[in-house]
């Protein structure tokens, strides 16, 4: 990559995606880009910013050109349970994004990021040890533009030789920019209310396993992926990455290590609840692993302790 679009750049991951890239590939090489939200002032300051509606192909096409980009990464979305308040919003803003983005590579010879998710499978997928290539139904809005993706991916890279690879990323925890409107947020949350309050009142149930991840190494595995040699990719759209599996009285318990009298409560949400117990329990992500080299670095100990120390600073 030598000149990187990054959609959805004031978004959870974009908001710490930009300055990652920008340390990697040069200030002036990565175009963060927004809409509504308006940016961080270290992302506004640091390199070009560009305020576009990523459904607009034309304007897509103007930056594309007038930055001579060869990458774009694509995160906008409406994430699950959003989505399924607003299925017609999503699979617009979802679908709409997705093409533009492969349509101009396909135009500009360019390579595309779009990160898929857990939430591309679905209930009949097996939940354990997920595989790779699996039966794939998912049962939310969310779910359906995201495999739609994954093979808009695949045949815009067979038909056309766009290089468009993605991840299906699990619950990323980070403390810069909180996520909105997904089913796994609850695993970010829980540690702003162990800071502020040492309780928090949980909206999927005990026992509710998911695959999660910390920011860092949703940034690197991003990077990572689109360095790999593409002689090495069997698969492209997209690769099963996890770092870790838990339920909330596991996460709890990791918190009690630093908090010991942090309370745990629940009120389930039962449109989350039905969400999450579509999705798989634990992703094997062993093509990942074989074909580039992903390696989680943190696990739920490691990620909490840093969590904990970065909240305690921000939230004093
Ligand atoms: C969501 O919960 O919708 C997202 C995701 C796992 O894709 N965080």
């Amino acid at each position: 990559m030598k000149s990187i679009l990054v959609l959805g750049a004031a978004g959870q991951i974009g908001s710490e995606l930009v300055p990652y890239l920008r340390n990697i590939y040069g200030d002036k090489n990565v175009i963060a880009v927004y809409r509504s939200t308006p940016l961080p002032r270290e992302i506004m300051e640091g390199g070009p910013c560009e305020n576009m509606d990523a459904l607009d192909g034309e304007q897509m096409l103007s930056v594309v050109n007038k930055y001579n980009v060869d990458s774009i990464i694509n995160l906008v979305a409406v994430l699950s349970a959003k989505g399924e308040a607003n299925p017609t919003l999503a699979w617009k803003i979802n679908m709409e994004s997705h093409f533009n983005a492969l349509e101009i590579s396909r135009q500009t010879k360019g390579a595309v990021f779009t990160p898929s998710s857990i939430g591309a499978f679905g209930p009949t997928t097996p939940m354990d040890h997920t595989p790779q290539d699996t039966v794939m139904r998912p049962t939310t809005v969310y779910g359906i533009s995201k495999i739609a993706a994954e093979l808009l991916g695949d045949y815009y890279a067979l038909k056309f030789g766009v290089d468009a690879r993605g991840l299906r990323y699990p619950g990323i925890i980070s403390n810069v920019t909180l996520p909105g409107g997904g089913t796994t947020d609850y695993a970010v949350e829980i540690y702003y209310d162990a800071i502020k309050n040492k309780s928090y009142t949980c909206n999927l149930s005990a026992g509710t396993y998911l695959d999660m991840m910390y920011m860092p190494d949703a940034l690197r595995a991003c990077a990572e992926l689109m360095e790999a040699d593409p002689s090495k990719l069997v698969h492209r759209n997209c690769f099963n990455i996890t770092a870790m599996s838990f339920d909330p009285e596991k996460i709890a318990a990791a918190i009690r290590v630093h908090i010991p009298d942090f309370r745990l409560e629940y009120k389930v949400d039962p449109v989350k609840q039905a969400i999450a117990n579509s999705w798989p329990n634990s992703m094997d992500d062993s093509a990942a692993r074989d074909e580039w080299g992903w390696k989680p670095e943190y696990d739920l100990a490691g990620m909490t302790s840093d969590m904990l120390e970065v909240l305690r600073k921000k939230l004093k």
